[in-house]
């Protein structure tokens, strides 16, 4: 019962950290601009926050696990096929712009298209960690079921090790942000680390080792500048300061958001990844209304699954 609101709450956060840090974006307010008014915490002046692919695609994985409880890996593919073909713009990454048309039309080939992407090395972009944390809420009852969940969840579209590795991080670090709503779960560099010794070995897990080095109290730049800030657009680059700046932050969603933010880089992806896993805890508490009222709400279906 609790995994599958701390699931909803999940999804809640993740919409509003995308569409949040899709404020910052070059493209709406240059880099200098963009940082002084995070670090004024000046909430962005625009009416519309609109989310992006990242809650697009999370929207597919919640809709699987609320339809089946469980990864239906040819349904989940089905769903993100037709949900690109539906709105394909919302800012995918260029190996989605590939695949998910094909998925759309036939969704048992991702087996074989996923591994294509990249020269046949498969995607280790940020895109299946970005969508994951609230299947890590559902599945929180059991951690192997988190990784096993997550790991199936991110295989439809990224089969690179490292894009499979960051979504079995961020899904674990949700689950122990939901286990603490109603127990005891490690915080901080003690969660970094327990995500860290379940995800598996690579660069990934690398980041996170390191992220649990990073002190709490951390300038954000300089834990972006020490663990990435999603440039590169890469799992590993992106995963370990979303997750560091959530571990320091699990009682306040919008502190979370704010510290993330200030990191710049693909902030969309690292707010969303953040947003997910401290709203598993928090729900939209404590968010003001003027934050609620800009953001793009979830479509109505989700309150009816
Ligand atoms: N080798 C080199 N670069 C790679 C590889 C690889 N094997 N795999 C991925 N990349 P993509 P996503 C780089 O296209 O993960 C949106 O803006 C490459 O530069 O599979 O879903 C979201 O908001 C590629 O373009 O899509 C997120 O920010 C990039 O990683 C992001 O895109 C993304 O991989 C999600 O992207
Ligand atoms: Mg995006």
């Amino acid at each position: 019962m609790i995994s599958s609101l701390s699931a909803r709450d999940a999804l809640e956060g993740l919409a509003l950290g995308d569409a949040f840090g899709e404020r910052w974006f070059p493209l709406f307010r240059p880099a200098k601009v963009a940082f002084a008014e995070i670090r004024a915490r000046r909430v962005p002046g625009e009416l519309a926050w609109h989310w992006t692919d990242d809650t697009a695609m999370a929207l597919s994985v919640y809709r699987v696990l609320t339809a089946y409880g469980a990864v239906h890996q040819e349904d989940l593919a089905l769903a993100f096929g037709v949900t690109y073909r539906a709105d394909a713009y919302r800012g995918y990454g260029y190996g989605m712009h590939e695949l998910l048309p094909k998925l759309a039309d036939e969704p048992a080939s991702w087996r074989t298209e996923t591994r294509e992407l990249f020269g046949g090395e498969g995607s280790l972009g940020n895109g299946a960690a970005m969508r994951v944390a609230p299947l890590g809420a559902w599945f929180c009852a059991d951690l192997d079921e988190v990784a096993e969940q997550a790991a199936f969840s991110a295989e439809v579209t990224h089969a690179h090790p490292e894009g499979v590795a960051g979504a079995v991080a961020v899904a674990l670090a949700a689950a122990f942000a939901a286990r603490g709503r109603d127990g005891d779960a490690p915080e901080g560099a003690e969660l970094l680390a327990e995500v860290a010794g379940r995800t598996p070995a690579g660069e990934v897990r690398e980041g996170l080792h390191r992220a649990a080095g990073v002190p709490a109290g951390t300038e954000p730049w300089r834990a972006a500048d020490l663990l990435g800030n999603g440039q590169r657009i890469r799992a590993a680059d992106t995963v370990p300061f979303a997750l560091w700046s959530a571990a320091h932050h699990l009682g306040s969603l919008t502190d979370a958001l704010w510290t993330t933010a200030e990191g710049l880089g693909d902030v969309d992806t690292t707010c969303a990844v953040t947003g997910g896993v401290v709203a598993a805890r928090t729900g939209l508490a404590g968010v003001p209304e003027q934050w609620l009222a800009r953001r793009e709400a979830l479509p109505s279906w989700v309150d009816e699954s």
